[in-house]
C-alpha cells in the first residue's frame, strides 16, 4: 500500500477538516437567512477535492464543479475569499458577483467553478492544449459528475482529448444521482470509467471515500497526462450526505441508504487510519481540527465584516 509522508497526511487532515467545517458554516448562513443563494454542498464527498488537489503540482490547472468547495480548497483557495463570496461581498474571488457557483482564480490556474453541468470539460481541453503547446509540463485536473458525463460535452472532449493527447486527467465524482436521478436510471453501464474505451483513454473505478487509494491513483494518473501520453479517465464512487441543493426534500432516496454511507464517511477513515497508525496523537488531531475550525470562524468573520459591492461597480468584470 501506498506510504504518505507525515507533512501530506497533516495537509490532507487539516484540509478535510476545513472543507468539512466550510460548509457546516454555510449551512448555518443559510439557515440564518446571510447567504441568499443555491448552494450545492459536497459534504461525504470532500476525499475527492482535497486529496485529489494535494496530488497536484504547482502551476496545474483545475476546473470545478457546482458542488466545488472542497475541490476549491483541496486545490488551494483562500477560504475568505470564497466565504465572502458566497455573501457576495465585495472581497470575494468574482467581488461578490459569482457566488458558489462562479469562485474562480484564473491568473493562479483555477479556471472555476461551473453553474453549467458539463461546462468544465471543453474549457479543460481549451487549457490543456494551452499547456501542450507552451509546453509547460503542466496538467489540467477537471472535476465533474456522474450526471455531467451523459452530456454531449463530455463524449466531444473525450475526443479531442484523446485524439490530441491532451494533458488532462478527469475525475468524475460518481455520487450515484444527477438530482434526484440514481445511476441505474439515466445510465446503462456500470462503470462510468468505461467510456473510456469509447475513446482509448484508460478508465479508472475508485473509492472515492478511501484517501490513500484517491492519491494513488491521482498521483500516477497525473504523472501519466504530465509525460505526455494522454488524458486519464477517473471514477471515484462517492456520495453526498445532504440533499442535492439546498432545497431538496430528499424523497428518492432512503435514510438506510444515506447512513450506510455514513459508515464510510471519508474524514473519520482518515482520522481512524492516523489514530490506529499513531500518526498523530489524539491531542494532535485535535489541535488540528481546531486550527481548521478556527480558520473558517475567521473566514465568515472576514465575510461578513467586508464591504458589500459598490453599486458604481454593477457593470464592471460582466462580458455577458
Ligand atoms: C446544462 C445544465 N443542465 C442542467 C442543469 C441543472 N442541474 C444542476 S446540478 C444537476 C445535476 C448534475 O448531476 P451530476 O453531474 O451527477 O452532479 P452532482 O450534482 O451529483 O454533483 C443538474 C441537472 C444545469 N445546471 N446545467
Ligand atoms: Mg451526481
Amino acid at each position: 500500500m501506498i506510504e504518505l509522508s507525515e507533512e501530506i497526511l497533516l495537509r490532507m487532515y487539516y484540509k478535510m477538516n476545513q472543507a468539512r467545517f466550510f460548509e457546516e458554516k454555510v449551512e448555518d448562513l443559510l439557515k440564518r437567512g446571510i447567504i441568499d443563494e443555491t448552494v450545492y454542498l459536497s459534504k461525504g464527498e470532500e476525499a475527492t477535492g482535497v486529496v485529489s488537489g494535494l496530488a497536484l503540482e504547482k502551476g496545474d490547472l483545475v476546473s470545478m464543479t457546482h458542488r466545488g468547495h472542497a475541490q476549491a480548497i483541496g486545490f488551494g483557495l483562500d477560504v475568505n475569499l470564497m466565504m465572502a463570496e458566497l455573501l457576495g461581498k465585495s472581497t470575494g474571488y468574482c467581488k461578490g458577483k459569482g457566488g458558489s457557483l462562479h469562485i474562480a482564480d484564473v491568473l493562479n490556474g483555477n479556471i472555476g467553478a461551473n453553474g453549467i453541468v458539463g461546462g468544465g470539460f471543453t474549457l479543460s481541453c481549451g487549457a490543456a492544449l494551452t499547456q501542450k503547446h507552451k509546453k509547460t509540463g503542466q496538467v489540467v485536473l477537471c472535476f465533474a459528475g456522474d450526471g455531467a458525463t451523459n452530456e454531449g460535452s463530455f463524449h466531444e472532449a473525450m475526443n479531442l482529448a484523446s485524439v490530441w493527447k491532451l494533458p488532462i486527467v478527469f475525475l468524475i465524482e460518481n455520487n450515484l444521482y444527477g438530482m434526484s436521478t440514481p445511476i441505474a436510471k439515466h445510465m446503462n453501464i456500470e462503470n462510468i470509467s468505461d467510456r473510456g474505451a469509447g475513446y482509448n483513454i484508460p478508465g479508472l473505478t475508485i473509492d472515492g471515500t478511501d484517501f490513500l487509494e484517491i492519491y494513488d491513483v491521482m498521483t500516477k494518473s497525473l504523472r501519466y497526462a504530465r509525460a505526455g501520453r494522454g488524458p486519464v479517465l477517473v471514477e471515484a464512487k462517492t456520495y453526498r450526505f445532504c440533499g442535492h441543493s439546498s432545497d431538496d426534500p430528499q424523497v428518492y432516496r432512503s435514510t438506510e441508504e444515506v447512513q450506510q454511507w455514513q459508515e464510510k464517511d471519508p474524514l473519520f477513515r482518515l482520522k481512524k487510519y492516523l489514530q490506529e497508525n499513531r500518526v498523530f496523537t489524539g491531542k494532535q488531531l485535535e489541535t488540528i481540527e481546531g486550527e481548521a475550525k478556527s480558520s473558517i470562524e475567521q473566514a465568515a468573520e472576514f465575510a461578513l465584516e467586508s464591504l458589500e459591492p459598490d453599486i458604481t461597480t454593477v457593470l464592471e468584470d460582466v462580458y455577458a
